[in-house]
């Protein structure tokens, strides 16, 4: 199956839906990490990509930009084409707070991801889990609800 692009949805103000080549359009950064898998040990790759930060940012999530504050109740849900899925914070990669460098990765080991789909890539993470690859789709979510136990 060909790839059908990565929609961004949810609490946006300009949704998107991106094909590897949009995400080549973007300043590129270049990574390389190892992580270790839980079944198959340690593996090592080289990614190239928009951060993912610089993505959504574009995408204009519904916090008011001036108001640190506002942010830190924002999700970011990633969802592979297999159904394998990870939350992020936004905090965790807004340059104010966590500022860790996740990118939307379109290239792996020198190889276009054009027909798998790009993969999230976190520097920081020692296991691989949340590398997901495939992705389908991101949606920015700002309506967490924190309920009171009881
Ligand atoms: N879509 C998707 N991505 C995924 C997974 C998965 O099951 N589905 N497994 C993760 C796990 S557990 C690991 S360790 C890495 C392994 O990546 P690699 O085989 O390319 O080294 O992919 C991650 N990305
Ligand atoms: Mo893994």
């Amino acid at each position: 199956m060909t790839y059908a692009g990565v929609a961004l949805h949810g609490d946006l103000a300009r949704p998107a839906r991106l094909s590897v080549r949009d995400l080549l359009g973007l300043p590129q950064h270049r990574v390389r990490v190892g992580f270790e898998c839980g079944t198959s040990g340690i593996r090592r790759h080289r990614f190239t990509g928009p951060l993912l930060y610089d993505v959504l940012a574009d995408a204009r999530p519904g916090f008011d930009p001036a108001q640190r504050k506002d942010r830190l109740r924002f999700l970011i849900a990633v969802t592979g084409a297999d159904g394998h899925h990870a939350l992020l914070s936004w905090a965790e990669i807004d340059p104010d707070f966590g500022h860790a460098p996740v990118l939307l990765a379109a290239t792996i080991d020198d190889t276009p991801l054009d027909r798998a789909g790009p993969q999230l890539v976190l520097p920081q993470d020692r296991c691989g889990a949340r590398h997901i690859s495939g992705i389908t789709a991101i949606r920015v979510d700002g309506d967490y609800p924190c309920r009171r136990p009881g």
